[in-house]
């Protein structure tokens, strides 16, 4: 299987992050790239696509402030990563602000998301190996490995949030329609609800998303991701949410995981992108499910039992000393 990468996606390497109220050690850290490669072994560098599939998901006001946030927070003297501190509520009255402050409050919804010199360098790259690996699957593949990093579904058209900066596997999914494809399935199989992926297509009949991931009562995004999220007019029934508690293990998971093959199939999609975080597993630092190493081979062969031509586009995954292990056990199922 052809996997993409760029040495450019190091370049995001903030130093810390607000959690639980503390500021911690950022955990999307370049070791967790370094741990896959490791395990994957030679990958290819991505084709540089332009921003233009970039601007066909994400609005250029907000793509320009993710390319200059970081000068901005310099230029206004501060030191370490840009991090917000101030959100505007739901249904504040849109404003044209320069402030970096308040442009960083609205252009993201959380505190887990810092700039620093090099996330709009390491982001595109990041988008440009998830088109890359969708290039191949146009081109004949049935499956290739985008080895995204920084990670993406968090990322709405307008914003971001959770470690994600711009939406690779939303990019790659509107790329195979761009390429005339009819119908496309994203099946987001993170530990975290994909709430960027679910807003860029909700209202879209011609993109099918399903997620499997914790229950938003108790685990981070919590505002997306309840299992009344069907999708909205022309997109209604085309979104489908599997939470699932905490403490899941494979037999679930894997009920889940037929219910939206089962969807998927049913949709007839001529192409799939699977939206792929290793943050499911047992041992991971941020995450509680209870899947094995050994689990992810087996629920890969019932993805690429579907028979559709397949993008695996990496997501999360923290759990740095078992992530290169975990990553090829779920490759070796395509
Ligand atoms: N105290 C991905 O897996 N931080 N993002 C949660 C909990 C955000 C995870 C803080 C977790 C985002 C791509
Ligand atoms: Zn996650």
């Amino acid at each position: 299987m052809r996997i993409f990468h760029s040495p450019h996606q190091r370049l995001h390497a903030p130093e810390k992050e607000l959690h639980n109220g503390a500021f911690v050690p950022f955990a999307e850290h370049p070791g967790r790239v370094d741990a896959i490669l490791a395990a994957v072994g030679p990958t290819d560098v991505p084709a540089d696509h332009g921003e233009d599939p970039i601007l066909r998901v994400h609005s250029r006001a907000y793509v320009d402030f993710l390319k200059t946030a970081f000068e901005d927070w310099r230029a206004a003297g501060r030191p370490g990563d840009a991090a917000g501190y101030v959100w505007p509520v739901v249904g504040r009255r849109p404003l044209k602000l320069s402030r970096i402050d308040a442009r960083l409050g609205q252009y993201s919804y959380d505190a887990s998301t810092p700039i620093g010199s090099g996330t709009w360098d390491a982001t595109y790259w990041s988008a440009q190996a998830a088109l890359s690996g969708m290039d191949a699957i146009l081109g004949g593949e049935r499956s290739a490995f985008a080895l995204c990093r920084p990670p993406g579904h968090h990322a709405g058209a307008d914003y971001m949030g959770g470690y994600c900066y711009l939406n690779a596997a939303a990019i790659a999914a509107e790329a195979a329609i761009s390429a005339g494809r009819k119908r496309v399935a994203i099946l987001d199989i993170d530990y975290h609800h994909g709430n960027g992926t679910q807003d860029i297509f909700l209202t879209r009949g011609d993109v099918f998303f399903a997620s499997i991931h914790a229950d938003p009562r108790t685990d981070y995004p919590f505002y997306w991701g309840h299992a009344d999220e069907t999708g909205i007019g022309g997109g209604e029934g085309t979104n489908l949410n599997l939470p699932l508690p905490q403490g899941t293990s494979i037999a679930p998971f894997e009920a889940a995981l037929d219910r939206a093959l089962g969807a998927i199939a049913r949709f007839d999609a001529d192409v799939l992108v699977c939206s792929f975080g290793a943050d499911t597993f047992a041992g991971d630092p941020i995450s509680f499910f209870e899947l094995r190493t050994e689990d992810y081979g087996p629920i890969a062969r019932r993805i690429a039992a579907a028979g559709l031509p397949t993008l695996i586009v990496m997501e999360g995954g923290y759990a740095v000393d078992a992530l290169g292990a975990n990553v090829s056990s779920f490759l070796s199922g395509f």
